[in-house]
């Protein structure tokens, strides 16, 4: 077993490892971004793939001897292709940020006009946040979401009138609604703008025809690959055809070196997988467990921003508990449920206090959790909420939670 020779070597990195599982085994993953990767998909990020200098592409590489590796990323890339139908694709990207750094590499020059989400009303730092290099580089004009927890198209279509973006971003890290990315593209055409459409978040809904497809649409399309997508942590650009030259420019040499080809092996698995049958049942179950969380919420009277999920996450508004997000995800972690603090639309706290917590279904969902067994997260986070000076409820709900746990071990077979 990989963990004895790692324990041979180096016992203590062997023993975090081992705490980690167990830390993961006996938890409920609510953090909307973290999933449960196949054996397969983590074999593959330990093979020797991880020794080979592969700069460049396939066939045209710098080094040699890629003559296995130039095969494995062909076949990443015609799996993504054929997974979202799209014209190109560069699976090379170390992750999403840097796979939207590329976009930004290619499309837009320092100081030109970007549109995207802000942060604190659910997009990306990689949109335009001020620390990032997207908003330190750029221009950037943001949009929000209403108190309805949804984007205002009217909104986004005077702010790009006026400000006249070389580039617009549709999609976000916290956003619970379906995107129109058609009403995005109408926008993006008025000004002569470009189109990135960010699908992070919702890659496998995308994949499997639960939420509607940017790829009529957009220029270009980033996702990660360990979300709702299942796969190794990394990141994949997506483009059409007449973008194909820049992009793969822009990722190589613009951006970065040599591929992580470990990675990119674990990618093609994933993508086979999410190619299955067995993926679209998985992604359904994801947005019906998300609709079964809210649903358990609200029946307990907790606020949900837009009172309601169309997706895979949610986040829960604490303000008229008089809680906070940072408060509540710590009592959470208590009871054995991690999520993330997160800010609600006019939060009136900071972004390191927050008055909300993000909820996702879809690592749960691997786990193999149903409807009820939602019902049953949703009531013990309300009861959380509602007990969180009780060490003793807290202890209560704990065992209710290990429970959940024990119904559904991880990587058994
Ligand atoms: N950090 C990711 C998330 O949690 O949504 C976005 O990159």
């Amino acid at each position: 077993m990989e963990i004895e020779v790692i324990r041979k070597t180096d016992p203590e990195v062997a023993e975090l490892i081992e705490k980690e599982f167990e830390r993961q085994q006996t938890t409920i993953e609510l953090i909307a971004s973290e999933n449960f990767t196949s054996k397969a998909v983590m074999a593959a990020a330990g093979t020797v793939l991880t020794n080979k200098y592969a700069e460049g592409k396939p066939y045209k590489r710098f080094y040699n001897g890629c003559e296995n590796i130039d095969k494995i990323e062909e076949l990443a890339q015609e799996r993504a292709k054929k997974l979202f139908n799209a014209d190109h694709a560069n699976v090379q990207p170390h992750s999403g940020a840097q796979a939207n750094m590329a976009v930004f590499m290619y499309a837009v020059k320092p100081g030109d006009t970007v549109m995207g989400m802000d942060l604190s009303n659910g997009g990306h730092l990689s949109h335009g946040s001020p620390v990032n290099f997207s908003g330190l580089y750029f221009n950037i004009v943001s949009y929000g979401i209403n108190n309805n927890g949804e984007i205002d198209y009217e909104n986004v279509r005077q702010l790009a009138l006026e400000n006249k973006p070389k580039l617009i971003i549709a999609g976000a890290s916290n956003y619970s609604k379906i995107i129109d990315f058609k009403k995005f593209k109408e926008i993006a055409d008025e000004v002569g703008a470009l189109l990135l459409a960010d699908i992070a978040h919702i890659a496998a809904l995308v994949a499997t025809g639960e939420h509607p497809s940017p790829f009529p649409y957009a220029d270009f399309v980033t996702t990660t690959t360990h979300k709702t997508l299942r796969g190794p942590r990394g990141g994949i650009i997506m483009c059409k055809q007449e973008h194909a030259a820049g992009i793969d420019k822009a990722v190589f040499p613009g951006m970065q070196g040599g591929p992580l080809e470990h990675i990119i092996a674990a990618k093609a698995i994933a993508l086979k997988e999410a190619l299955s049958d067995d993926f679209k049942v998985y992604a359904k179950q994801v947005v019906l467990n998300a609709k079964a969380l809210a649903n358990s919420l609200i029946e307990e009277g907790l606020d949900i921003v837009g009172n309601g999920t169309d997706n895979h996450l949610m986040t829960l508004d604490l303000r008229k508990m008089n809680k906070t997000g940072k408060d509540i995800a710590n009592v959470l972690e208590k009871v054995g449920i991690t999520a993330n603090k997160n800010t609600v639309p006019n939060d009136p706290q900071s972004p390191f206090v927050t008055s909300g917590v993000r909820l996702g279904s879809p690592a749960v969902t691997t786990r193999g959790f149903k409807e009820e067994d939602m019902k049953e997260v949703g009531k013990i986070i309300a009861e959380a909420v509602k007990n969180s000076d009780s060490e003793e409820k807290l202890k209560e709900l704990r065992h209710r939670s290990l429970a959940l746990c024990k119904k559904y071990p991880l990587y058994e077979d």
